[in-house]
């Protein structure tokens, strides 16, 4: 009997069922194949038991390790009660932005009932990025960490950690999350805040019920630790620190970093931040803790702090009070600009950066939240209209067709290409006079951009409702950020600021309240790629817009064809 196709498949199901283990990874002989099952599991926080949506019943979901430069392949088995679909966030997934999941951006939802299978192409990527659902706001409990670690033959540009922990931020609602969006986007008003954040999905000891659960994170004395930190909340960005101990940063977003020795760091939904901590402090238990950084004035959040446990091992005696963490005030933006402002890229000749310099595609981008006019004004939103959020004035609306299919395949009528390089009216947009420009205008416009071109966008926050940090992410790439400055841009004299040197390589970069970012990057992955705000209530409202890199002239740089087997658009 000769060896044909089907017998080498079942071969390698056979090999790879052999490797089977606890977090559904399979390992088979040249790729790696996970299996993960959404569902709804009953978890009990708060006092309260509910029921969520997760990943093969885990909150927060399984991790996925892989070494820079491999494949892996997800298949998604949706049990759940509704589509859903998954990202893989920080990963450029070159030229195959079928796998890269924002709902009705690459593909449409997976329906309860069917699965889909993600490939998940890494290339430059090394530290720590993670995955989460891409659909309303199921992200809040489908999520979880992905590894990288140096590929075979390199290692770490510092001695190689004595072990690693991820360390997940997230949010944890009483509610249900899909309720509390549909009915904030139904009457126009304020999503509900959250009831606490967790670590590794627990709330810890300030919350009642929750201390007999607490994360607990036991250490040997005298090494040093990596802890993978992921900020997964909804709606903050965070303070994190621990006890006594100072943390040195030498990752953000899965690119190396100068190593920053703080005793805190500041971290945006989004971003993920690799950070080393030495036991070196008398043996005995430290509170780490993580609470919400918030400059919106009136920004409604819930301001308790999250806690886990670092504790040294072996027998020490107990404190009577376990020493906790000096977190900087809410409200304290210069804690947060002092962390954020001392981030470099490495830039060394093992992880070189390559900033473009030559651009040929500049965009001046203003953020704003706003209100769409309700009859009657009979909403919740401010002037009884609704909250609503755009881009130079466009608040984004999700289409029912998925971008990538119509961009592909030549469907008309669902996108526009008129997203302006420029906001419509130039006035002091950090200013304290409201312009008109608190109403946008609606609609699916995206914004094409040559391969090859290097591209500059300037955000401009705006004094417009609400200001406050936003948290700007671009799917397929990463970018670099070369400016940051107060107030608004200034085409003449800020660019005299940048910083073209070492400027960090991220893909989530925050805005500053009423100030401005500068990011520069080359287009050399084609595909239809998702930017927004990750603040979810933000995207939810409209902050968001798209950036279609067309084909290149060669083969490898154009847009792969698709897998055979994309998740059907319904009629709705
Ligand atoms: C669905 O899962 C089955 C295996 O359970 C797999 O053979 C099939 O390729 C998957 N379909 C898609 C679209 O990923
Ligand atoms: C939102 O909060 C209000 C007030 O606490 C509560 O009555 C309502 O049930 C919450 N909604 C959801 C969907 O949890
Ligand atoms: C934050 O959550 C805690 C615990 O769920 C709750 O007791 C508190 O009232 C909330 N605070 C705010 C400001 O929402
Ligand atoms: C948890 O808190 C309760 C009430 O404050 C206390 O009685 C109990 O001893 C605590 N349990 C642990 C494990 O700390
Ligand atoms: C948190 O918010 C509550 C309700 O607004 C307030 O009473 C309390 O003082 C705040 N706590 C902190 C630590 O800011
Ligand atoms: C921060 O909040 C405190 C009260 O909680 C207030 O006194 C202080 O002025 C605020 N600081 C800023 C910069 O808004
Ligand atoms: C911010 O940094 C400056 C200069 O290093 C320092 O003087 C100030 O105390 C810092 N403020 C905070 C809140 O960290
Ligand atoms: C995506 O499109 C489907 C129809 O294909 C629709 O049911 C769904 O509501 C859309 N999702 C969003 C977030 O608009
Ligand atoms: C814009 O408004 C701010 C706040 O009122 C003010 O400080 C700034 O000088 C204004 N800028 C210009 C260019 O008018
Ligand atoms: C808003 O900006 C437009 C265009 O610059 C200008 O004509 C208008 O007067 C401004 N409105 C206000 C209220 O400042
Ligand atoms: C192909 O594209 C590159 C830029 O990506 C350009 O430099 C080159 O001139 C193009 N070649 C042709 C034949 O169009
Ligand atoms: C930019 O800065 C220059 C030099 O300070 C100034 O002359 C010019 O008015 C500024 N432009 C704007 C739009 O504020
Ligand atoms: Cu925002």
């Amino acid at each position: 009997m000769g060896f044909n196709r089907m017998g080498w498949i079942f071969l390698a199901a056979f090999l790879g069922l052999m490797f089977l283990q606890e977090d559904g990874f399979l390992l088979c002989s040249a790729t790696r194949y996970y299996d993960w099952v959404l569902k709804e599991t009953k978890f009990t926080r708060l006092c309260s038991t509910k029921s969520i949506l997760t990943v093969n019943g885990g909150f927060p979901g399984p991790t996925i390790q892989v070494h820079k430069g491999e494949t892996i392949y997800v298949n998604v088995r949706n049990q759940g009660l509704y589509g859903v679909t998954i990202h893989w966030h920080g990963v450029k997934q070159p030229r195959n932005p079928w796998s890269d999941g924002p709902e009705n951006i690459t593909q449409c939802p997976i329906q309860a009932g069917s699965n889909f299978t993600y490939e998940v192409v890494f290339s430059s990527e090394e530290g720590t990025l993670w995955w989460h659902a891409h659909s309303d706001w199921t992200r809040a409990t489908v999520h979880g960490a992905i590894v990288i670690l140096p590929a075979a033959g390199t290692t770490y540009p510092f001695a190689t950690p004595y072990a690693q922990e991820t360390i997940i931020l997230a949010s944890w609602f009483k509610g249900d999350v899909m309720e509390i969006i549909n009915s904030a986007l139904a009457t126009g008003g304020e999503p509900n805040v959250s009831d606490a954040f967790t670590i590794n999905g627990q709330p810890g000891d300030s919350y009642s019920c929750s201390n007999a659960t607490t994360y607990r994170l036991l250490v040997d004395y005298g090494k040093t630790y990596m802890l993978r930190i992921i900020n997964a909340v909804m709606n903050e960005e965070q303070f994190f620190a621990i006890a006594k101990h100072d943390l040195t940063v030498v990752t953000q977003d899965a690119a190396y970093v100068k190593p920053i020795t703080t005793p805190y760091i500041m971290i945006t939904p989004g971003q993920t931040m690799d950070v080393l901590v030495t036991t070196n402090r008398p043996q005995s238990r430290y509170y780490m803790a993580s609470t919400a950084y918030n400059d919106g004035d009136g920004v409604a959040f819930n301001n308790s702090t999250t806690t886990a446990i670092f504790e040294y091992r072996g027998s020490h005696p107990i404190p009577s009070t376990t020493p906790f963490p000096n977190l900087p005030a809410h409200n304290d933006t210069t804690a947060a600009q002092n962390f954020t402002k001392r981030v470099r890229a490495l830039a060394s000749k093992a992880h070189p950066i390559s900033v473009p310099t030559k651009i040929t595609t500049r965009i001046y981008m203003t953020i704003a939240i706003n209100e769409r006019i309700c009859p009657n004004a009979s909403c919740a939103g401010p002037d009884g209209n609704a909250l609503a959020a755009s881009l130079n004035n466009v608040s984004f609306e999700t289409p029912s067709i998925d971008i990538l299919q119509a961009y592909y395949g030549g469907i008309n009528g669902v996108f526009k290409g008129n997203f302006p390089s420029n906001p419509p009216n130039f006035f002091n947009f950090t200013g304290t006079m409201a312009n008109n420009t608190i109403y946008p205008s609606f609609g699916t416009k995206v914004k094409f951009i040559k391969y090859g071109a290097g591209v500059e966008i300037t955000f401009q926050g705006t004094n417009i409702i609400a200001p406050e940090n936003h948290p700007m992410h671009l799917h397929g790439f990463s970018f670099y950020v070369v400016g940051t400055g107060s107030g608004n841009f200034n085409k003449t004299t800020s660019p005299k600021t940048y910083n073209l040197v070492d400027p960090p390589e991220v893909n989530t970069v925050g805005v500053p309240k009423n100030g401005w970012v500068t990011i520069r990057f080359l287009a050399d992955n084609p595909g239809v790629w998702f930017m927004h705000c990750h603040l979810e209530r933000h995207s939810s409202w409209g902050m968001d817009t798209v950036l279609i890199v067309r084909n290149g002239n060669t083969t490898t740089s154009r847009l792969r064809p698709p897998p055979a087997h994309m998740p059907p658009c319904s009629k709705s």
